[in-house]
């Protein structure tokens, strides 16, 4: 913990009482979990708090305690704004940069400071207070400690909240931004009222037919290089219009395909709505996959990362995966050659 930034976190916490809090767009277990968690935990203290995000939520998280209060600016419309009251402070979660929160419907210059509170390391310092740890495993786990360092109760909810953010952000443990303080937390979580098999029933035995049959479309599609290791499949408009799925159904679909054995790294193409080709990176093991989207101005983490281009699938696939190829045929080389001279 980087103990005096935190503090400095505290005393805004405390000093302000007009908050607003908002994340990511295409909201997660993270973005949400956190985001209820610090509301309650700023309700304990007497605060005036509003969620908004620009998102709609996804059905499995309707579980979450509070998920009612959050104020959704897609369901507003765009000529919505939100009135802001004077020294109002906005938190910003778990997103990377300002632009992936949206269009919540704020004039930002209204706020009296930003606080940004993240864990991607692409996170770009936007804030008034940049609180970023880059060794969490989810902002859920920040917001643990800030819920200790503020000598707030963790009550039953604030605990199902922040055990949710945690799971979903480490593959229920088994991502490499899992350490044993993770586990630490956790059991910290659910000794405070978090049920681990509950909530994962929630999150992961909830799914509609829609997303599987979507699944099963997407795996029909699927493509391998195998001595690249590289796996990928598509989503298009027609596969969703005809399977019923909603955007959110696609989630899983490119972890899905990365555990197929000697596959490093998976992609996921979709189009959006918008025109738009959305990919999605997995990796297992070294190869970074933040640093390859970054080449197509995208990021995230160096396990799971994203990017957004314009244009026809089709072409987007065949020129993301031949980069793809010649970067981790390169990436091949060098790591077996490394390995090759440290072991002798
Ligand atoms: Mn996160």
């Amino acid at each position: 913990m980087q103990s005096k930034k935190i503090r400095e976190i505290v005393n805004i916490l405390k000093e302000y009482n007009n908050f607003i809090i908002t994340s990511h767009v295409n909201l997660d277990g993270d973005a949400l979990g956190s985001e209820l968690a610090l509301y309650f935990i700023l309700k304990q203290l007497q605060k005036r708090v509003t969620i908004i995000n620009q998102d709609r939520i996804p059905y499995i998280y309707s579980f979450m305690p509070g998920i009612g209060n959050i104020i959704c600016g897609d369901m507003l419309g765009n000529n919505f704004v939100l009135n802001i009251k004077p020294e109002t402070v906005l938190i910003v979660l778990d997103s990377s940069n300002l632009e992936r929160i949206g269009n919540i419907g704020i004039d930002l210059k209204k706020t009296k400071l930003i606080v940004n509170i993240d864990h991607h390391p692409s996170n770009t310092n936007y804030g008034h207070i940049n609180y970023i740890d880059t060794t969490s495993s989810s902002v859920g786990e920040i917001i643990f400690h800030l819920c200790t360092e503020l000598g707030c109760q963790l009550t039953e909810q604030i605990a199902k909240l922040l055990y949710a953010a945690i799971i979903t952000d480490t593959g229920s443990f088994r991502y490499a931004n899992t350490r044993a303080e993770t586990f630490h937390s956790a059991y910290l979580l659910a000794k405070a009222g978090a049920n681990p098999h509950l909530i994962a029933n929630y999150i992961y035995n909830n799914n509609e037919l829609s997303g599987l049959k979507l699944l099963g479309e997407a795996l029909l599609k699927l493509q391998t290089d195998l001595d690249s290791k590289i796996s990928w499949t598509i989503v298009t408009r027609e596969m969703i219009q005809h399977t019923c799925a909603k955007e959110e159904e696609t989630e899983g679909i490119v972890d899905r395909i990365l555990s197929i054995k000697c596959v490093q790294v998976s992609v996921l193409f979709r189009e959006t709505g918008e025109g738009k080709i959305k990919i999605s990176f997995r990796s297992k093991g070294e190869f970074n996959v933040d640093c390859f989207a970054k080449i197509f101005g995208g990021g995230g983490h160096p396990n799971a990362a994203g990017c957004q281009l314009e244009g026809n699938i089709h072409t987007i696939v065949e020129k993301i995966i031949s980069e793809l190829k010649r970067a981790l045929d390169s990436f091949q080389f060098k790591y077996n050659s490394q390995s090759f001279s440290r072991e002798i």
